[in-house]
């Protein structure tokens, strides 16, 4: 079915800029961009349906690249207890912190976990997401990974939005593993990744390079598997001591490393080589109290790709708004709202190996796309969260909710 959508202006995010074409036309062919121009020059064809957009700004529809949608219980208790001084290193020690969400997440059945991921994701999309990534990894055994997972999966056949899922069983050490750490990892080697692949439950790897997690010879362990069985790797790396682990996904052609407060110039020069996504999470930032910037400008040098996600999980970031994290992304990493709005559309695609078919709005490129009621693009990083007027629409099919 042939679509014309006009009387917009578009933000197309084409090579992660503006790259604006003011009033504007699209030609959707089913869940595809068929054409994309100056309203003016838009062909003339017998189009099934002619949308007009009412002087929208259309951007692509957002895409939220790191989440831990899934997961039991929460953890607004610990939130308290860290604002009377007690660190999230701490917590952890005390089996608190992720352990403290195994416990909940292994608890809860399949059904339970997926109605309480459901409404964290409905809020994500009613900000105009269209693509999100979920990892596993409060499971942290074969089959809780596997539930979370198998939740992931349901969660992209109920709802209006494409859904990467990662495999994160290298997250934590769980309690049955205590001081066996290579132990685990072996287990995830041998048992874990292999059978949750044969599955189809996975779509790339992750894991958590850190001193309160895993040592970077472990994680090289985890990814050798993930390589031997074609899945692509990303890594939760420099967050809260620097251990080069995104020079090491950079080594193993990683779609992206996250976090990266601690990463230094030279992880930055790999990454760049790699062509790895920095993957920036300020809602974790802020939500710990970081005073350690990533080094922005040590990114932009070398050209390093960045993105920005929610990072939504129980213990770290509770967020529910891309739109909150592009404000903070450019409030407190001073990236402007562009790099912002590039960062949860065309990075942040590359960041999950759909860079060439999602991300931007250009012709061959899958219909996924906002038209919002706001002023200037800016608007998007501007506004603190709330809800703006738009449609979304998805594989060329309006889906607004
Ligand atoms: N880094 C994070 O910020 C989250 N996981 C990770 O590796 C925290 C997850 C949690 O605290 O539940
Ligand atoms: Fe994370």
């Amino acid at each position: 079915m042939k679509t014309l959508w006009q009387h917009c202006h578009v933000a197309t995010m084409a090579q992660g800029k503006y790259s604006i074409i003011e009033d504007a036309a699209m030609v959707t062919v089913g869940s595809l961009i068929e054409w994309i121009g100056p309203r003016s020059q838009a062909p003339t064809a017998d189009y099934a349906q002619v949308h007009d957009l009412q002087g929208a700004w259309v951007t692509p529809g957002l895409i939220d690249c790191h989440t831990h949608t899934v997961f039991g219980g929460n953890r607004s208790g610990e939130f308290e207890q860290r604002l009377e001084g007690v660190s999230y290193a701490e917590i952890a020690a005390k089996g608190g912190g992720i352990a403290s969400t195994v416990r909940a997440t292994r608890a809860a059945t399949e059904d339970e976990l997926f109605a309480s991921a459901e409404k964290r994701l409905r809020s994500l999309l009613r900000d105009g997401v269209t693509t999100v990534e979920i990892k596993s990894g409060y499971g942290l055994d074969l089959a809780n990974e596997r539930k979370m997972l198998r939740v992931a999966r349901r969660l992209g056949e109920a709802l209006p939005v494409s859904v990467r899922a990662t495999c994160l069983a290298a997250h934590a050490l769980p309690p049955e593993y205590k001081d066996r750490a290579d132990d685990y990892i072996e287990h995830i080697c041998n048992e874990m990744l292999p059978a949750l692949a044969a599955e189809g439950l996975v779509d790339a790897v992750d894991a958590f390079c850190e001193y309160l997690a895993f040592s970077p010879e472990q994680v090289e362990r985890v990814f050798k598997v993930a390589q031997q069985l074609g899945l692509p790797v990303k890594l939760h790396a420099e967050q809260l001591s620097s251990l080069h682990g995104s020079s090491l996904a950079a080594r193993y052609h990683a779609l992206s490393a996250d976090h990266l407060e601690f990463m230094t110039e030279d992880d930055a020069i790999a990454m760049a080589a790699a062509g790895t996504v920095a993957v920036l999470l300020p809602g974790a930032f802020y939500f710990l109290r970081e005073t350690q910037l990533p080094p922005m400008e040590a990114l932009r040098k070398h050209g390093v790709k960045i993105a920005i996600a929610s990072d939504l999980n129980p213990g770290t970031s509770p967020a529910l708004s891309v739109r909150l994290m592009l404000n903070m992304a450019c409030t407190l990493f001073r990236m402007t709202p562009e790099e912002a709005l590039a960062g949860a559309t065309q990075h942040a695609a590359t960041a999950l190996g759909m860079g060439d078919t999602h991300g931007s709005l250009e012709a061959g490129k899958v219909a996924d796309f906002v038209a919002w009621q706001i002023d200037r693009p800016a608007d998007l990083a501007y506004w603190l969260g709330g809800e703006l007027e738009k449609r979304v629409v998805r594989h060329g099919v309006d889906v607004t909710v």
